[in-house]
């Protein structure tokens, strides 16, 4: 398979695939601007690296890396739900999208020196026991000084589908206690934990599990790390809900794919149609969630 996929998609010095010790494929990106990886399982990117700059994704260094299940950390895809099934509770969380194998559709170098790549997830047998729509997810990822990450939603049944999604992307930080998040002052949230003042108005810092979807939010986020010396921005297209998470000491001594001590160094800002930002599809039609992650220079 790794033959066929460097043969029919590989760019000479700017992508190729390797079949990892664990078994995955993974494809590297190099170009001018930064450097990629993304597994071939649940279309998933796992390092953005612009040039001299540390990586701005995490991944747990006790993450699975298992056909069955989901890689802790990069940009996991959540979809065709966001968080718990809507009503059955044996399906898994956050969708079936990030455990599945996705088909590599094209590569391309672009004029302006960015590296592309286009994946799809159509119904399969394994598909089916999760979700009985007709549906084709496409993400499309576009590597230059910003990574941008288009996830496009078409509905193919012959009835309307309502999705709930995200771009569950993890932040690589210096420590917890180095990071503010700008950009949510003035949204309503829902979740942990609760405050007297909701919208908070005032930034995000972190000394608890925080896990919150913010509301009525379509603008940019960023993520200012003293620790680093850098400000990470998020914007976003056809989203208008963002989640904030960290799961702070007692949870990340549940999550048997999450060390003790590595909520110091994570965060999660997401990129999220969830909650009351769930979207109609028609058929025939479809929806795309982006996100566009960035250096503040
Ligand atoms: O996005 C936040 C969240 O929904 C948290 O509640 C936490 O469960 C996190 O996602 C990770 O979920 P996972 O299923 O990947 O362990």
């Amino acid at each position: 398979m790794i033959t066929e996929l460097n043969r029919n998609f590989s760019i000479t010095d700017n992508l190729k695939f390797i079949t990892e010790s664990h078994g995955l494929n993974i494809i590297y990106i190099a170009n001018d601007f930064a450097t990629a990886q993304i597994s071939l399982h649940g279309a998933q990117v796992l390092s953005f690296r612009p040039r001299e700059e540390d990586d701005l994704l995490w991944v747990s260094k006790k993450s699975l890396f298992e056909q069955d299940k989901a890689i802790r950390g990069g940009i996991p895809l959540c979809c065709p739900w966001f968080g718990a099934h809507p009503s059955d509770s044996t399906q898994p969380s956050h969708g079936f999208a990030r455990l599945s194998e996705w088909r590599v559709i094209s590569t391309k170098k672009m004029h302006n020196g960015a590296t592309r790549i286009s994946f799809e997830l159509t119904p399969s047998n394994k598909t089916k026991k999760y979700w009985d729509n007709n549906f084709v997810f496409t993400l499309t990822v576009t590597v230059h000084k910003k990574l941008t990450i288009e996830l496009n939603i078409q509905n193919c049944g012959d009835k309307p589908i309502t999705i709930t999604a995200a771009l569950h992307t993890y932040f690589n930080i210096s420590d917890i206690n180095n990071v503010t998040i700008y950009g949510l002052e003035d949204s309503p949230f829902i979740g942990i934990p609760e405050s007297e003042e909701n919208p908070e108005n005032k930034p995000i810092t972190i000394n608890q599990e925080l896990d919150r979807i913010y509301l009525d939010h379509n603008n940019d986020c960023t993520i200012t790390d003293t620790g680093l010396n850098r400000t990470i921005r998020i914007a976003k297209q056809g989203s208008n809900s963002t989640v904030i998470w960290n799961p702070w000491i007692d949870k990340a001594k549940r999550m048997l794919d999450f060390g003790d001590t590595e909520y110091k160094t994570m965060l999660c800002v997401e990129t999220t149609n969830a909650d009351n930002d769930a979207r109609e599809i028609l058929p025939s039609l479809s929806h795309t969630l982006a996100t566009t992650i960035s250096l503040d220079y």
